[in-house]
């Protein structure tokens, strides 16, 4: 070590925190911090019994997102036209000032529910979150429907379970066969794969992935039954129907534990392996094999991811595979049933921070997913009320990430609309803002986490001074909360006495305690977790046949039973190819597309295409490849890839509009039509013809 080596060693702590962003591992974190306000690598803590140690790449090299030139460090204002992203720079005062005078004159002009404050997780922090509610629920401005990510597996897992918990995810060590289905740890929430690891070395259990390509995890599973898109239900219902033609069912469970009807058996009977085999493309050995291993392996866990649910009839396919336990029985056993998310186990009085005593239920909610439709003035997306005259945008990036995405830009490109934007970044949502305001990082401000993918309560204190005049969430909306004389105890608190008030009124210790010890974990008792007392319905059964209408208001085009839903966008001889757009292993939505590491690793937008399609369009590595449907067309580059089957494309990764060919990012294709009976955004759902560009 040089002399200076030793310096820099010495003058290195070691600071806490839970990782913030949009996944399901919330990792606990160790950071080194270095002197002037620098953070070096970062570690997934070893003490933890989830993180065990383990971060993602795109983690550990976070110091590229914290330092990174391009930060936005300045209250900026609009310039030049709407979109053409010139601004120039202006004081906090000044900003929100001009923000409060916008909402107010748009509420002046056409009722409060004409300002519509529009959010998601990039931050997963509790306050930084979620305190945008405080001021909506106050000022009566309109409600957001939350449908962009958990929508749709929310619906289906809870008609059958009616809550959310199971099985703890650590006991993925002690299963003897663990299904991945429709997710990708491996790129999505690491973490996963090393309990999976575990019980590969110490019991010899195998893994099984299904998937409509093969992904990082299918790479290294014992079995990847590679389905076409849109067709889980299908697998789901034969292996079930296996199950009862050989003695598998668990009759007395069955009796116990659920609804179990009595037309359910002959509904399966006519759903064979051959019926889904020719829904899904797997061959009808394939599925008899697996249904063999699953229906006969007692410690079977299903890890549920979210991919197969964002599909027209996704709801319906997560409900089906949350039934593949219950007619088992492995929900009973250590190491056996299905899970998807713990959030049942925080039970959170978010009072305060979501100012929940101030909500009127009569104020419109607006789907998320149609912030297109509705800045269009589409008048289903705007529930027939006055038109979203202003919008403050925070954690998320709704000009690329929502669907159908032209239609996005299109509204964002109002002159009428007044647009505030608070980002890390400059993203293509700050382009067409009309304020932008420069928000801190994680380990810039204190907040609260829970993991939806394990069972720790975390807090993340603030370790580092934020660049230049960063401020956080709840600074902002406390700025804005005075000028339009928004009244509510929660603007009066720092984020510190936010998180502990909530800590206490949730029935956890407080915040000095957590932060003592690190985190809490929330786990529920085993019986609890493997439903041994009832399932979280009313009649503490599951539900085979759930009652849908309690679910979503769709609930009529929702089957009786588990079942193969036909309402998936379906190839047709105009648009014969199938586009699945799966999660790029170093970008997390559109975050991380900023950072060198990521973008070197990343490359280009790129599609899969099976060699049988790329032969008969010509296409070689590299080729520049149209896709197209009636939303618009979108440019990348083409790749063989064989994981797939012949009509299936795969897109990987969530990419800026501007590294596609023209500037049309991919959600340009993508529908958004609500997926029944809830709603939720239909990413891999979508068809599309494709053709070699510039013929
Ligand atoms: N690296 C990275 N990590 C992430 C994210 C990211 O973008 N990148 N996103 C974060 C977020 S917000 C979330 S919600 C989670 C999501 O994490 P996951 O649960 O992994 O869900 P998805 O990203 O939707 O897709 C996962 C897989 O589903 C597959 N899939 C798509 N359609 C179908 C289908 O019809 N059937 C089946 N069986 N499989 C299908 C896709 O090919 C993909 O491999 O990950 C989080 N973590
Ligand atoms: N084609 C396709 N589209 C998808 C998906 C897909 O699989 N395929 N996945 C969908 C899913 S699952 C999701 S969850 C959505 C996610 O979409 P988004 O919620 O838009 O997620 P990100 O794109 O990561 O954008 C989050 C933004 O929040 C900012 N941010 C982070 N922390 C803070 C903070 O503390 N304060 C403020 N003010 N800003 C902050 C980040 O800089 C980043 O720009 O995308 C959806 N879109
Ligand atoms: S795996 Fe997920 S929670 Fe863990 S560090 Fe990476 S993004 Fe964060
Ligand atoms: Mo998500």
């Amino acid at each position: 070590m040089s002399r200076l080596d030793i310096a820099q060693a010495a003058s290195r702590t070691v600071g806490y925190s839970a990782c913030p962003h949009d996944c399901p591992s919330t990792c606990a974190l160790e950071v080194e911090v270095l002197p002037g306000d620098r953070v070096g690598r970062i570690h997934g803590a070893r003490a933890n019994s989830y993180t065990a140690g383990v971060v993602c790449e795109k983690v550990g090299r976070y110091a590229e997102r914290v330092h990174h030139p391009d930060r936005l460090t300045q209250p900026l204002l609009r310039t030049g036209p709407k979109g053409a992203g010139q601004f120039r720079r202006i004081g906090w005062d000044e900003a929100l000032d001009r923000v409060a005078e916008g909402f107010a004159a748009a509420a002046a002009r056409f009722g409060s529910e004409s300002v519509w404050p529009y959010y998601y997780a990039g931050t997963m922090g509790l306050v930084m979150r979620d305190g945008i509610n405080r001021l909506r629920h106050v000022l009566r401005y309109s409600r957001q429907k939350k449908t962009i990510c958990t929508g749709s597996a929310e619906a289906g897992w809870a008609a059958g379970t009616g809550r959310f918990v199971g099985p703890d995810p650590r006991e993925i060590a002690k299963a003897d066969l663990i299904v991945v289905w429709g997710g990708n740890p491996v790129a999505t929430q690491v973490n996963v794969m090393t309990h999976i690891t575990r019980a590969r070395k110490e019991r010899g259990a195998k893994l099984v992935v299904v998937d409509c390509y093969r992904s990082g995890t299918a790479e290294v599973a014992d079995v990847h039954l590679c389905l076409r898109p849109g067709t889980d239900a299908a697998l789901a219902c034969a292996v079930m129907r296996c199950a009862f033609r050989d003695g598998h069912a668990d009759r007395e469970y069955l009796a116990r534990y659920t609804d179990f009807p009595a037309d359910l058996e002959t509904h399966l009977a006519a759903r064979s392996p051959a019926w889904a085999a020719s829904i899904t493309g797997l061959s009808a050995e394939a599925i008899e094999a697996f249904a063999r291993l699953y229906n006969t392996t007692k410690r079977a866990y299903i890890r549920v991811g979210y991919g197969f649910t964002r599909s027209r009839n996704g709801s319906a396919a997560m409900h089906a595979v949350t039934c593949l336990p219950a007619v088992t029985g492995a929900w009973q056993h250590e190491g056996g049933g299905a899970f998807w998310s713990n959030r049942s186990v925080y039970h959170w009085n978010k009072t305060m921070i979501e100012g929940l005593d101030a909500l009127d239920k009569r104020t419109r909610e607006l789907d998320m997913c149609r912030i297109g439709a509705a800045l269009l003035g589409d008048a289903g997306a705007l529930k027939g009320g006055p038109p979203i005259a202003a919008m403050l945008i925070q954690n998320t990036n709704p000009a690329v990430v929502a669907p159908d995405s032209g239609k996005v830009r299109q509204g964002l490109m109002r002159e009428d609309l007044f647009t505030v934007v608070h980002e890390q970044f400059p993203t293509e949502t700050t382009r067409y803002a009309d304020v932008v305001l420069p928000a801190t990082m994680f380990l810039e401000h204190d907040d609260l986490y829970q993991a939806g993918g394990h069972t720790h309560i975390q807090i993340g204190a603030k370790l580092i001074e934020p660049p230049g005049e960063c401020r956080s969430n709840h600074e902002v909306l406390q700025g804005l909360a005075r000028r339009l004389g928004a009244e509510h105890p929660g603007f009066a608190m720092t984020a510190m006495e936010l998180i502990d008030w909530t800590l206490r009124a949730s029935g956890w210790p407080d915040a000095k305690t957590v932060l003592a010890r690190r985190w809490v974990d929330a786990a529920v008792p085993f019986r609890e977790g493997h439903f041994l007392d009832g399932f979280g319905t009313p009649d503490k059964k599951f539900h085979f046949a759930p009652d849908w209408s309690a679910v979503g208001s769709e609930w009529r085009r929702m089957p009786r039973l588990p079942d193969q839903l036909d309402i998936i966008e379906a190839a047709t001889p105009d648009q014969p190819f199938r586009l699945v757009t799966s999660p790029a292993r170093r970008f997390l939505n559109t975050t991380f597309t900023e950072t060198p590491g990521s973008r070197a690793r990343e490359k280009r937008p790129t599609a899969l295409i099976h060699p049988e399609d790329a032969d008969r369009l010509g296409l070689v590595d590299g080729s520049r490849v149209e896709l197209g449907n009636g939303r618009g067309v979108v440019t990348v580059h083409a790749r063989r890839f064989d994981g797939l089957l012949p009509g299936t494309v795969v897109v990987e990764g969530v990419w800026p509009a501007a590294d596609f060919e023209g500037g049309v990012g991919i959600n340009t294709l993508i529908g958004d039509e609500p997926i029944p009976p809830y709603g939720g955004g239909a990413f891999h759902d979508t068809a599309v013809w494709m053709r070699p560009a510039g013929r």
